[in-house]
């Protein structure tokens, strides 16, 4: 009788055991299948003035827009330090470039750095990760990766996978890294499991090469030019004057531009940079015979109508039409990662994904498209400063919904992090944009720090930090000079004129002056890490390993 009682007990336990394992099991995985998918989406040097959702006046991109027609379209987005790699480090670290050590293109990243995928993957995510990467290495915390090497080419890209070491692909970069993703989505993503998933465009990453349909269809196009395109850096300090991001004078006629190098030597056109014949030569070198074809005549007849107009053609004439070559190429190259974005929000949608999913759509920074006469990035001001963000995430944004707050791309860590029920190491530096995606966070940011490195390099835009508020900037250029600049964001949107000596903003100009000590303290820089990264740089020239 004994033993059958302890029988019935023992089975009890085991049942009870089974049972309770199986619901923890179960709630595990029911937490799993409630935690948020993450698509994040962003493509290289996108300026917001070339994304219908901000701007209708230069082209259209529906498939982009769907995001803020479901979503949120933040008009204050930011960057930290408006240059490639270094964004890319502050998006993965949630930290500053002083901390994370990636202050340009040119240092290396530091993989001790703990970046969001890596807690993401470690808390249950599949993650994955297709296009530019820029960092020199492989990233950490991802189940799959194929990234480009450094900037990547246009055509016929080399691939660097976890799987297969590197390839050579054949094909357009960007539908290429769709059809990756795409893939991935449809035969690697395990439906057990959320995800975090990074679709990087190389476009429309200098030097614009077009797919061909594209380049068929943009090279006749005629675009609006900016009110500041003929700017002369009246007003403004030597930061602005000195800097090489010219349309005129800094810009490549074969890299850019597309005048074939024997045309160049025709009419006599000396090379604006030394790489300027040999960029083009290698580009269009990497094309198969087809697609060499095609470019050829397509941008040959372009090529033989500048030959006949150049002679005439006088300085003003000169920048308006690479004002015209350079949208054209420039927005050639967003056609297609429009296409893209279409491609993967369909299949979300297709395959009942899109309703747990966060979609992001961003760049790595803003861009110049000729507004003060310059292409590029680097600036505090406006158009490289900004970047586009595009956020959805049904049933928590509400659809159509837009906000001003000088949100960052420090923010997106903690972000995800929150999304995902992840605790954020304490030494991210952002904020949770959750608050503002459920309509709250009022006053989330008054003020933003920025800090600018790469100098002297290419595009020579001089060492510079600042505070951004809703209505001012105060901007210190540091190096090589020892300039303030102060602009008045209400009164003069376009960033004409330094008003800093003007008494009408003394109280104002110490006020910012307190508050931007008080950032540089909160956020741990300080002129001793501005002379570090200063002494550490010239290490980096001595060595030959800084490009001009
Ligand atoms: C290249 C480009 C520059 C660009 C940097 C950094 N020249 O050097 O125009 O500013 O990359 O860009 S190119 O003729 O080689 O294209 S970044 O996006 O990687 O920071
Ligand atoms: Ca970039």
């Amino acid at each position: 009788m004994k033993k059958i009682t302890l029988s019935i007990a023992a089975v009890a336990v085991i049942a009870i055991g089974i049972f309770s394992f199986k619901q923890v099991n179960e709630k595990k995985r029911g937490n799993a299948a409630r935690r948020p998918n993450i698509v994040f989406i962003m493509s290289d040097d996108h300026a917001y003035q070339a994304i219908s959702a901000y701007d209708t006046r230069l082209t259209q991109t529906p498939n982009i827009d769907r995001i803020a027609k479901e979503g949120m379209l933040f008009t204050n987005a930011c960057v930290t330090n408006s240059i490639c790699a270094p964004s890319r480090a502050v998006i993965l670290t949630g930290k500053h470039s002083h901390l994370n050590g990636k202050i340009d293109n040119y240092f290396p990243f530091d993989t001790t750095n703990i970046t969001f995928p890596q807690l993401l993957q470690k808390s249950g995510y599949q993650t994955a990760m297709f296009g530019k990467l820029h960092f020199g290495n492989n990233p950490k915390g991802f189940d799959e990766f194929q990234i480009l090497p450094d900037q990547g080419d246009y055509y016929n890209p080399d691939i660097i996978t976890k799987k297969a070491g590197k390839k050579k692909l054949m094909g357009y970069v960007t539908d290429l890294i769709t059809d990756i993703t795409l893939n991935w989505l449809q035969n690697e993503r395990d439906p057990e499991k959320p995800f975090f998933l990074a679709y990087l465009h190389k476009a429309p990453h200098r030097e614009w090469l077009p797919a061909e349909r594209h380049y068929k269809e943009f090279i006749s196009k005629k675009f609006p030019e900016p009110a500041t395109l003929f700017d002369n850096y009246e007003g403004r300090g030597r930061a602005s004057k000195e800097q090489e991001m010219n349309l005129l004078t800094h810009m490549n006629w074969a890299g850019d531009s597309k005048i074939f190098p024997e045309n160049m030597d025709k009419l006599g056109i000396k090379e604006s940079h030394a790489y300027d014949k040999r960029n083009y030569t290698y580009t269009v070198g990497r094309m198969n015979p087809d697609q060499r074809k095609t470019w050829d005549e397509t941008y040959g007849k372009m090529n033989e109508e500048f030959i006949k107009n150049y002679p005439s053609m006088t300085e003003k004439d000169k920048m308006k039409w690479r004002y015209q070559r350079y949208m054209q190429d420039y927005l050639g190259c967003i056609a297609s990662v429009d296409e893209g974005v279409g491609k993967v929000l369909d299949f979300l949608k297709k395959n009942n994904l899109d309703e747990n999913t966060i979609v992001v759509y961003t760049s790595d920074q803003g861009f110049y498209l000729g507004e003060h006469g310059w292409f590029d990035k680097r600036f505090i001001f406006d158009e490289s400063f900004k970047t586009p963000l595009l956020v959805k995430w049904p049933g928590v944004i509400k659809a159509g919904s837009k906000n001003s707050q000088m949100v960052q791309n420090l923010d997106f860590a903690q972000t995800f992090l929150e999304a995902a029920g992840v605790k954020s190491p304490s030494d991210m530096q952002g904020e949770s944009l959750i608050p503002i995606f459920k309509g709250k966070g009022k006053n989330f940011r008054d003020a933003a720090y920025y800090h600018y490195y790469e100098y002297p390099s290419v595009h020579m835009v001089k060492r510079h930090y600042g505070i951004i508020t809703e209505k001012y900037k105060l901007v210190h250029f540091y190096y090589d000079v020892d300039e303030w600049e102060l602009y008045d964001r209400v009164n003069d949107k376009n960033e004409m004129k330094n008003v800093y000596n003007d008494p009408k903003y003394a109280s104002v100009k110490k006020e910012l002056h307190q508050k931007l000590a008080a950032l540089r303290v909160k956020y741990k820089d300080s002129e001793t890490l501005d002379k570090m990264y200063i002494e550490k740089y010239k290490e980096l020239e001595a060595k030959g390993k800084i490009f001009r």
